[in-house]
Parts: structure tokens; sequence; C-alpha cells
């Protein structure tokens, strides 16, 4: 394995900024579907290094809002595509990193998502009913940024949640699902969003947590799996939120993220020699910021979002 070096900080700049532009090529073919949560991983990981002047806001915006349906009140992948929980969390950070949640009509958007909570407190994604655990994280971070949690029953909703955790102390996508990195996350954060840490042992998930990280530096997602950067976001800010960080040989991983750099034409891959993509990209920088990496702004663990923004949305009085 050779030697990462710095963060390629300008040269991943260029490689979002320039992704975006590329409509033929064949990342932006298979991304069609999901522009929404494009969109978020490029304009996170551009505020993260202090680059969000580098789009035009306003064009962003309105792009945003073009993929919104005014009947549901939800928000599609694309221009043209079905409502989804997941491209609507993406649209609500995508504003919040802009500061234009006055572009959205709050208490439709909140409704929509509180629409998807089912009699048990768990969510489903959108109407055809998928219930995971992935989705009671969204619903619970998109409504407590847009000041609306009181729309839902959180109370059940935490119960649910609870109703996932394993024996190894992690958690999984439904009841009895097995425990994966992904879900401890959505799990995790939303116990934190809803005060409800408690809940966890974290002694126990903090081990099962801290040993995801593989002999090469590396995070995976659950036992004897490949390390991939990605997980250097879901595993840190899970580690964060239950206070054991301390126990992930920090070195070590930051090395792994910056040896997936691709130093030449930018961009992040999920192990060494792969090729680069957008979704990798934000989360090696991610990782970074959760290790305090220098010019890297500090992220928020359980937003997953720059702290100056998370900070903006609750110190502001009004809402
Ligand atoms: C705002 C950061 C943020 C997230 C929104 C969609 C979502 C909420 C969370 C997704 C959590 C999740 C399940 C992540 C895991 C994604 C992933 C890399 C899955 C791959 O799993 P496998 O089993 O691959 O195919 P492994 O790595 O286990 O070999
Ligand atoms: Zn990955």
């Amino acid at each position: 394995m050779g030697d990462g070096g710095e963060l390629a900080a300008e040269k991943h700049v260029r490689y979002i900024v320039t992704v975006e532009k590329r409509k033929d090529s064949f990342e932006s073919l298979v991304m069609e579907h999901i522009r929404l949560n494009g969109a978020y991983w490029g304009l996170t990981t551009l505020d993260l290094l202090h680059k969000l002047r580098a789009v035009e806001a306003d064009e962003v915006i309105e792009w945003i809002m073009s993929c919104y349906h005014p009947e549901s009140g939800g928000f599609g992948g694309n221009v043209g595509h079905d409502a989804h929980v997941l491209y609507t969390l993406s649209a609500v950070q995508v504003l919040c990193l802009f500061d234009r949640l006055d572009a959205l009509d709050v208490d439709k958007v909140a409704d929509y998502i509180a629409g998807l909570q089912n009699e048990d407190g768990s969510f489903s994604g959108d109407i055809w009913g998928e219930v995971d655990t992935r989705f009671s994280y969204i619903a619970i971070c998109t409504l407590s940024l847009l000041h609306r949690l009181e729309k839902i029953n959180v109370q059940k909703a935490v119960d649910y949640i609870v109703s996932c955790k394993n024996l190894d102390g992690g958690f999984g996508a439904m009841p009895g699902g097995e425990s994966h990195a992904g879900q401890i996350f959505c799990c995790v954060g939303a116990l934190a969003i809803t005060g409800s840490l408690h809940h966890i042992d974290r002694d126990l998930l903090g081990w099962w947590l801290c040993e995801r990280q593989c002999k090469e530096g590396g995070l995976n997602g659950r036992p004897e799996k490949l390390a991939d950067v990605c997980y250097s976001w879901w595993v840190l800010s899970s580690l964060i939120m239950i206070d054991r960080v301390h126990w992930i040989d920090k070195d070590k991983l930051a090395k792994f993220i910056l040896n997936c750099q691709d130093k030449e034409n930018g961009g992040i891959s999920d192990r060494p020699d792969n090729a680069v993509d957008i979704y990798h990209t934000y989360f090696g920088v991610a990782g970074l910021s959760l290790m305090e990496y220098p010019g890297v702004k500090p992220m928020d663990p359980a937003y997953a979002l720059p702290l100056d923004v998370v900070n903006r949305i609750f110190l502001r009085k009004e809402h």
C-alpha cells in the first residue's frame, strides 16, 4: 500500500464541481435516480472544505425545488421521480447548508414525513410501505431540522428502534435483523436526536464498533467484511455519539482514507486503488472531519451536517 500523504482538498473540490457537468459519464448515468442524494454528498463535502461558494446557490435551490411534489409534500430523487423520505432528507439538508429552509412549506413537508409513521412507531420510506430503521432516522432527523418533532409519536418511534437492538449491542434494519454499522448509525443518531441514548449499553456497542477496525486501519461494516471508506463515517459518528471514539486508532484510519484518494484527478474510493465516486469522497472527508483533520470543518455526528450549520438551525430563536 502506498503513502496517501495529505488531503488533496483542492483536487477533491474540482472533482465534485466537475462531476455535475459530466452528464454523459458512466457515473452520472448510474447515479441518475439518486441525484438529490448525490447533491447532498457533493455539497456537504464542498462546505466541509470551505468551498460551498464554488456553486451557484440560486441554481441549486431552484433544482432542489423542482424535485418537490406539492401534492404529497415529499421530494423525489430527480425531476419527475416519485417522492421518498431518502430524498426528502437530502433536500432539507441541502437547504440547511444554504440557510434556505424558507424555500419550504415546512408544515407540508413535516406532514408528509409524519404521515409515514406506522402504528408500531416504525416508519415507511414512501407510500409503498417498506419499513427500515433507516427511515426512522430520516424521519426523526428531518423533523428535528424542521423543528417539527411534535408531529410524530416520538416515544413509539424510540420504542420501535429499541426493539431492533441485538444482544451484541448493535442494531439491525428491523427487529431480529443482523447488526450492521449503517443501521447502527441510524439507530444511534435517532436516539441521540431524541435524547434517548440511555437505551444503549455504551461499552458493549463501543466494543462491537471498535472491532470494525481492520489490520490495514480501515473500518468494515460487520464482522468478516472488507474495510471500506464509508464506514469511517457510519462507525466513527456512532462511536462519538456514545463517547467511545478513543477506542479507535485514528492515525491508522486517517492513513487508510488518505490512501484511497485519487491524488491526480481528485475523489476518494471505497478502498485503495478502486475507482473514486462522490459517495466515498463525501464519507472520506466526513470521516476525516470527525477526526479533526486540519482544514476540514467539524461535523455534527447525528445530523450529518457541518456543526456551524446545525448550530445556526438550533441557536436561532424564531421558527
Ligand atoms: C444523512 C449520512 C446520512 C444518511 C441518511 C440512508 C441513510 C440515512 C443511512 C444508510 C445507512 C446504511 C444502511 C448504510 C450502509 C450502506 C452500505 C455500505 C451498505 C453495504 O452493505 P453490504 O452488506 O456491504 O452490501 P458490506 O460492506 O457489508 O460488504
Ligand atoms: Zn462503501
